[in-house]
């Protein structure tokens, strides 16, 4: 599937400390050690209905990642996928009298739209699920091989589950206990009651074919692919086991995180799926989680439409930490777009002071598991400074707009 188009990151002098991010499976914060290409697979949309806030801070979450190690002059291979076949799909399909497939084609293309005016740097590979269900087909099998899958006793529709205890070290990337993984699991999309199951907890990997849905072939019988299997697949096959970073919102913590790496592992035994397991905060409005069922989403291309400017959606998103679920709001954007304005008037003068100092406290902040609030508090300063003092140094405006440009993706 093509992705969206590549945006122009400005190359900044000297260089910052190396990157170190918060861990969800080892509850921490420690380096990341990518290779002279670092590797980065982050969940995409399920494409019915339009990117929201919500989703853009996590891939504005991700887009400073990517942003970080180019600038530490990595170069990054970037994965992400597409569920363009699920049920939430079909569903809305079907309310608004439409073809499923029309649907994910028209909200994939506003999101890339958004992704373009966000100017989020695209995945070398952006990948739909119904281009690479014949990788699940493959991975399934091999599973039912070895013994990690199998499928239910059902002679109309032979769904094939995950064992979720395959691999000795299942639930060490959430940590949540058996009760905890019981309530999310139904919470979440799973079907604890489904009969046959082996454990109420074991997921499913593929969906025998059902009247009215699509399928596709497969030798253990037609259907289509789980959820949590589309993504084992498409990231195994594009950047291994022991890529960098996994990355998503928070709710996929459990079980999407959990199932992804334990199906990959139950075929590449002894590695971890990815060595950096990285969660964005969730975005709630007015003190509710933004979600569809809700109602209480402010999209993007709505913002754009009515001409906000996307740095400054950037820089109110990055005015509080990615791990914090956090608020959007009038105040919030108010906000963003005061400080852009300040920031732009300091940015366009002739000359301020020097921002060398400004630019080391950028990236060692940022390096710091993202620590946006910091980040911008050291712009502040500077633009402060410039606007109350003025200053001889005649490339620190430039210098100032570069850093800001590439490391927070914001256009002064
Ligand atoms: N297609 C799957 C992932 S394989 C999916 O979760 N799609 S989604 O459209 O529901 O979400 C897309 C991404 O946005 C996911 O990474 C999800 O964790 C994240 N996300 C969803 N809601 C929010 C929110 N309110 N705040 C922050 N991130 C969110
Ligand atoms: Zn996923």
């Amino acid at each position: 599937m093509q992705s969206w188009s590549d945006t122009a990151v400005p190359t900044v002098p000297g260089s910052g400390p190396a990157l170190r991010l918060f861990d969800t499976a080892d509850r921490q914060v420690r380096p990341v050690t990518p290779g002279k290409t670092a590797t980065m697979y982050v969940c995409g949309i399920t494409p019915y209905d339009a990117t929201h806030l919500g989703h853009a801070a996590t891939y504005l979450t991700f887009d400073l990642v990517n942003r970080l190690w180019r600038d530490a002059g990595h170069e990054v291979h970037y994965v992400q996928n597409v569920t363009d076949v699920d049920d939430p799909l079909f569903e809305r399909a079907d309310r608004d009298g439409i073809d499923w497939r029309d649907l994910g084609t028209r909200e994939i293309n506003l999101f890339r739209e958004d992704m373009q005016a966000l100017r989020v740097v695209p995945p070398a590979q952006y990948v739909g699920a119904i281009e690479s269900v014949q990788e699940v087909v493959e991975l399934v099998d091999k599973l039912l091989a070895s013994g990690a899958a199998y499928v239910v006793d059902d002679a109309q529709y032979p769904d094939v589950y995950f064992r979720h205890d395959a691999t000795e070290q299942f639930g060490y990337e959430s940590g949540y206990d058996r009760v905890t993984m019981d309530r999310l699991f139904s919470e979440r999309g799973g079907d604890p009651q489904r009969a046959g199951k082996r454990d109420p907890i074991d997921a499913l990997l593929w969906r025998a074919e059902r009247p009215g849905e699509p399928s596709w072939p497969a030798p253990f019988g037609a259907g289509r692919p789980g959820w949590h299997v589309e993504c084992a697949a498409i990231a195994l096959n594009r950047v291994g086991t022991e890529f960098d970073v996994q990355g998503g919102g928070s709710d996929l913590i459990y079980p999407h995180h959990e199932y992804s790496a334990a199906h990959a592992e139950a075929l590449v035994k002894g590695r971890r799926f990815a060595r950096h397991y990285v969660h964005a905060g969730l975005i709630g409005l007015d003190g509710e989680k933004m979600s569809k069922s809700r109602g209480n989403l402010v999209f993007v291309s709505t913002l754009r439409r009515s001409g906000t400017d996307p740095s400054a959606i950037r820089l109110g998103l990055f005015s509080g930490h990615y791990r914090q679920d956090r608020e959007w709001s009038d105040a919030v954007l108010t906000e963003a777009l005061s400080r852009l304005d300040r920031w732009r008037t300091a940015a366009a003068l002739p000359s301020g002071p020097a921002a060398d100092d400004t630019i080391a406290r950028l990236r060692q902040h940022l390096a710091d598991d993202l620590d946006t609030p910091k980040a911008i508090a050291a712009v502040d300063s500077w633009t402060q400074h410039a606007l109350e003092y003025g200053g001889p140094d005649a490339a620190a405006p430039g210098l100032i707009r570069d850093g800001v440009d590439a490391l927070l993706g914001i256009t002064l």
